[in-house]
């Protein structure tokens, strides 16, 4: 992300004016500010974002084998690289769930037809226009959630949909996946969506902690949708996460970038070169940062020197591919029922609707 302004509170209100944008770029939104159709609440903070970081990157390039979460990549600029990426003809998973939500986001409404759109990893929530149009055809939709670590990708995706959805209310939510879930707005019936796969960015433990987490606030009435790759032949996998133009690349280096600004530190962002392997072993993508030449990195923030070897490679994210049966196993250990799914004519992608089971929580798996 850009640095940004210290907030003033921890939490705030926009109005949906001209000055919107820049209020919130200021950090000057407040929490009294009724009658707003626009609210947006941070929990994360500059001071938090800049400890996370520390932490993540000490932890990440100390360890063997070094790696980074790839939450990392969304600063302002990840966040139009990734936009890019979905535009890709290399990368098809956001146009096969496109196309599986343009064909069923009516039997999504009419499964399940919440007053509250839940979005987890929004980014620019450009997909849940289809899924907001059938809920507001539907009749139910009075207010749309997102939720993203990016806060301005967060904030003008709110705004853009204030101008689409005359009667919608939106509350945004800056938080993090693994320390924020308990802090979405409750009430009404909700449908959480977590769409373009991401849930394959994290660890099986992690997701499976993240579906208990999402799960353990959910009343009866609420669903899951849930969107994430499928298995299939690992060319067509590896092309999508090393394309041809290099926006991949430039997406994957770009958190060194972030690293540089955010801590001082002198990472040479052409010495890394970008990798994207498929491990069959445990189903995902592995993309990384190879060392092209023997280096050292100055992390002046961290009063912390770190050599990388020719050769040596820095993991900076899985993108886990599933099977029909390993997301219904998944999803069982974490109290969710598998209601329907829907996948592309190719069966490339699938979107899936869970509902909470009687059992909230099996034995993990
Ligand atoms: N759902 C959108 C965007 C996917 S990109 C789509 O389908 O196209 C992944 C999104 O998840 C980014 O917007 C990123 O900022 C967000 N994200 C990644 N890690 C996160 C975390 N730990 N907590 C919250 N959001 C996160
Ligand atoms: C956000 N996430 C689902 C993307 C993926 O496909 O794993 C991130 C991405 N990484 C490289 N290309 C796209």
């Amino acid at each position: 992300m850009t640095p940004r302004t210290p907030t003033t509170a921890p939490a705030g209100t926009a109005t949906p004016t001209d000055s919107a944008d820049a209020a919130i770029r200021a950090g000057q939104l407040r929490t009294d500010d009724a009658g707003s159709r626009l609210t947006l609440e941070r929990h994360v903070r500059d001071t938090d974002r800049a400890v996370a970081l520390a932490r993540d990157v000490v932890t990440g390039l100390t360890s063997i084998p070094r790696a980074l979460p790839p939450k990392w990549f969304y600063d302002a600029t990840g966040g139009m690289l990734f936009d890019e990426i979905t535009r890709l003809p290399e990368y098809y998973p956001t146009r096969r769930e496109r196309a599986i939500l343009d064909r069923h986001a009516g039997d999504i409404a009419a499964a399940c037809p919440a007053d509250t759109l839940v979005e987890l990893g929004s980014g620019t929530s450009t997909k849940t226009r289809l899924l907001l149009d059938a809920l507001r055809d539907g009749g139910s939709l009075r207010r749309f959630v997102p939720f993203d670590v990016d806060e301005q990708t967060l904030a003008r995706a709110g705004q853009g949909l204030l101008a689409a959805y005359p009667d919608l209310t939106v509350h945004a939510v800056v938080g993090d996946f693994e320390r924020h879930l308990g802090r979405l707005p409750a009430g009404g019936r909700r449908l959480v969506a977590f769409l373009g796969g991401t849930i394959g960015n994290m660890r099986p433990a992690v997701r499976t902690e993240f579906l208990r987490t999402v799960r353990a606030q959910t009343a009866p009435d609420d669903a899951l949708l849930l969107g994430t790759d499928l298995v299939k032949d690992p060319d067509r996998l590896v092309a999508a996460y090393d394309d041809g133009a290099g926006v991949t690349a430039a997406f994957n280096r770009n958190v060194l970038t972030v690293i540089n600004r955010e801590l001082g530190a002198d990472f040479d962002v052409r010495g890394f070169a970008h990798i994207a392997l498929w491990n069959a072993a445990d189903s995902w993508i592995e993309m990384r940062l190879r060392a092209v030449r023997d280096q050292r990195v100055s992390i002046d923030a961290l009063a912390l020197t770190v050599d990388f070897e020719r050769g040596e490679d820095l993991l900076t994210e899985i993108s886990a591919k599933f099977t029909p049966d390993r997301l219904d196993a998944e999803l069982a250990a974490a109290g969710w029922a598998t209601a329907q799914r829907w996948t592309d004519p190719d069966g490339d992608f699938a979107v899936t609707l869970a509902t909470p089971s009687s059992h909230p929580v099996a034995a993990p798996i």
